[in-house]
């Protein structure tokens, strides 16, 4: 279905109900604008010396709930975005690390239910707009001349648009529905300098400018808002994968010099420019009362320890690593969310929760019980967000997952990494036991937040007891009960 096609029935409708100006629906429109590579100190309500102004995502912190242990099910894009929009670890998919290229096939499986699909089964009008990166159609290389057999549409959205992966991942070029605008048939050499102004080589759409992808995502989005709200009586859902501040870095002339973190600061702070122009839309329509808005990110800053030595800005606040990690700063994520009348402003909540928890808590807000066979590592957050009763088991235990594929499990204080070395991009990715040393990571961090003391050889019950734990959630093919 196009955005044309949008409006003609969205717009008959309006004109069919206009007499009884119909009423809002009484089961929220749900908005979730992740953005990629945001880190944890990236902003304000995080860090008060971030480096980097972020007004608008400071302001949903005091009007909503401010999560302080969530975490991005992995510290890379592909699998953090399977488990969003399926509430499963995508370590349980055929991806068991790293992240799909732009010419690889559809990774979520056929039938498996997915947030949108759920929700549109419920209902709900659902649109995704943004950066994909789960694959498309069910061959490879992916033929952008043609449409795909499998898209986003195959997956619950009733509308889609955006890019195929990251924004420096080739092709590039735009997806709407089933088939790209206009197909990538030209070719460029990539670019590299200076530091996040990056591209790789590769096909692009003669008609595609790098710099206005961000703009266009915003516009997109907002326009979704508007015609959305000529249907009030009907929920939708929009999932807003953001393409920033995820490289290229590359803020336009407006916010060139807003921040005190170089390009990337910069370009943070246009990110947040385009959560304001996303909430001003929700309230410009009257939306924003009936709307539960939630702000993440797919995983932790790209925020090197040499980025680190020439700015004074901590993209990842305290946390150890950065993203790709199995540390802390690989998958420790900004989680806000704000629902006027349901979620007490300026609330904090310590709720250890994960990105995966979306399916469960939507479902919860739609009275959908889950079935058996879906969203198997999915926990409503609804409880802690809003202080009402829960109605299932709060998450107790989390397990991470770096780009490389190491596993860790977090319970209480205690954080248990499989074996040593980050796992991601921070140096030594591994490493290797030395004799009678360490085969592991534990960290207490309630005391040792920085994970800088392995507590692996000193406290063997607790090594015991998160291995089996960790292996009984792989093994039996879930997290729920
Ligand atoms: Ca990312």
């Amino acid at each position: 279905m196009n955005r044309r096609h949008f409006l003609t029935t969205s717009a008959a409708a309006a004109a069919s109900l206009a007499p009884q100006a119909p009423a809002q629906s009484a089961r929220p429109n749900i908005v979730y604008i992740l953005a990629d590579d945001l880190g944890y100190g990236d902003l304000r309500c995080y860090n008060d010396s971030s480096a980097v102004p972020t007004p608008n995502y400071d302001r949903v912190a005091r009007e909503g709930v401010r999560f302080t242990d969530c975490h991005s099910p992995s510290s890379v894009c592909t699998p953090t975005r399977y488990g969003i929009l399926t509430g499963r670890y995508c370590w349980r998919s055929r991806l068991k690390s790293g992240v799909l290229q732009g010419y690889h096939r559809a990774l979520i499986e056929p039938g498996r239910a997915t947030v949108p699909s759920m929700l549109k089964s419920a209902g709900y009008h659902t649109a995704g707009v943004g950066k994909w990166h789960l694959g498309f159609g069910s061959t490879e290389p992916v033929d952008y001349s043609k449409p795909f057999d499998i898209s986003p549409n195959s997956h619950g959205f009733d509308y889609y648009y955006g890019i195929p992966a990251s924004l420096d991942f080739e092709p590039y070029c735009y997806v709407e529905n089933n088939r790209a605008v206009d197909p990538p048939t030209a070719f460029t050499p990539g670019l590299n300098v200076p530091r996040g102004v990056f591209w790789r080589q590769g096909k692009v759409a003669p008609s595609f400018v790098f710099e206005d992808v961000l703009p266009t995502l915003a516009k997109k989005a907002t326009t979704y808002i508007a015609e959305r709200a000529r249907e009030p009586q009907r929920p939708f859902f929009l999932y807003l994968p953001l393409t920033g501040p995820h490289t290229p870095w590359l803020p336009t002339r407006k916010f060139e010099g807003k921040s005190a973190a170089g390009i990337y600061g910069d370009f943070v702070a246009m990110v947040d420019d385009v959560i304001g122009q996303v909430t001003e839309a929700l309230r410009q329509h009257g939306l924003e009362n009936n709307t539960l808005l939630i702000l993440t990110s797919d995983n932790g800053a790209h925020w090197t320890p040499e980025d680190r030595a020439r700015y004074p800005h901590r993209a990842n606040a305290w946390w150890r690593g950065q993203k790709a990690d199995i540390h802390d700063a690989g998958h420790r994520i900004p989680f806000l969310a704000r629902w006027p009348g349901r979620i007490a402003p300026g609330t904090v909540s310590g709720q250890l929760t994960c990105l995966t928890d979306l399916f469960a808590t939507a479902a919860e807000i739609n009275g959908i019980a889950l079935k058996e066979n879906e969203a198997e590592d999915s926990f409503s957050f609804l409880s802690a967000a809003t202080a009402a009763p829960a109605k299932s088991p709060a998450r107790a235990s989390i397990v991470h997952h770096s780009a490389q594929g190491m596993f860790a499990l977090r319970r209480s204080e205690w954080k248990l990494a499989e074996s040593l070395g980050s796992g991601g991009f921070t140096e030594p990715q591994k490493e290797s036991p030395t004799p009678n040393g360490p085969t592991g990571q534990l960290y207490n961090l309630m005391a040792d937040p920085a994970e800088s003391d392995n507590l692996f050889l000193r406290n063997p019950t607790k090594v015991a007891e998160l291995t089996a734990e960790l292996n009984a959630i792989r093994t039996k093919g879930r997290s729920r009960a």
